[in-house]
């Protein structure tokens, strides 16, 4: 498997139980299906059919067999969690030198930045609004996009604060519930080859694991 095929597979596997929450361990018992302690072929097949991941079903039966060391069909723990160390989701989703980024896409990413960080709307604002003024400023924008390492350039930051805030005086909570609850964030997240699922597609295996 090459590299950067190697390097996208375990990014979707790792972006889809960070936006979901799970463990690297706990995404381990959710592949295991029949809960053996193993991670084989047919539960890679199996894991990659509930999650809706049809489509990249060879990269991720590739991946599987690539991670799988020892090449006997059945990953295991370490297997699964040495593949995807050191995965890095969010350069992937902000990655740098990039073409230009529309507001829109700003406003998604801002909400990407939120789930990965594991912020709900609300926590998002407190967070952004770093003078704790009530109001989302361009400097807060521009200072809290900065501690994220979204690569977001200062035209970026205006057009996106522009976007929120037309008047310019400031992005408020409501505002604030607006453009993130208009937001494509999983369009931005896909378009990264990146996923996210809900926790009710991949729960862990009762059972599964250790035992
Ligand atoms: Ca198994
Ligand atoms: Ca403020």
């Amino acid at each position: 498997m090459a590299r950067e095929e190697q390097r996208r597979a375990a990014g979707m596997v790792t972006s889809s139980l960070l936006f979901s929450r799970l463990t690297v361990e706990e995404g381990f018992n959710a592949f295991d299906v029949d809960g053996d302690g193993v991670v084989s072929r047919e539960d890679m097949g199996a894991s990659v059919d509930s999650l809706g991941l049809g489509e990249f079903r060879d990269l991720l039966l590739r991946f599987h067999e690539d991670a799988n060391r020892a090449r006997d069909g059945m990953m295991s723990r370490q297997e699964w969690a040495r593949a995807l160390a050191g995965v890095d989701v969010q350069g992937l989703l902000f990655r740098p030198g990039g073409e230009g980024v529309s507001p829109g896409e700003a406003a998604g990413m801002v909400g990407a930045a939120l789930l990965l960080n594991q912020l709900s709307i609300e926590e998002g604002f407190a967070a952004f609004d770093v003078d704790a003024d009530g109001v989302v400023s361009r400097e807060d924008l521009g200072s809290a996009v900065a501690s994220l390492e979204m690569q977001l350039t200062p035209q970026e930051v205006d057009a996106l604060f522009a976007h929120w805030s037309p008047s310019g005086a400031g992005v408020d909570r409501e505002a604030w519930a607006a453009g993130l609850g208009g937001a494509d964030v999983n369009g931005v997240i896909r378009s990264r080859d990146l996923f996210m699922l809900t926790r009710r597609a991949l729960s862990p295996t009762p059972g599964g694991g250790e035992g």
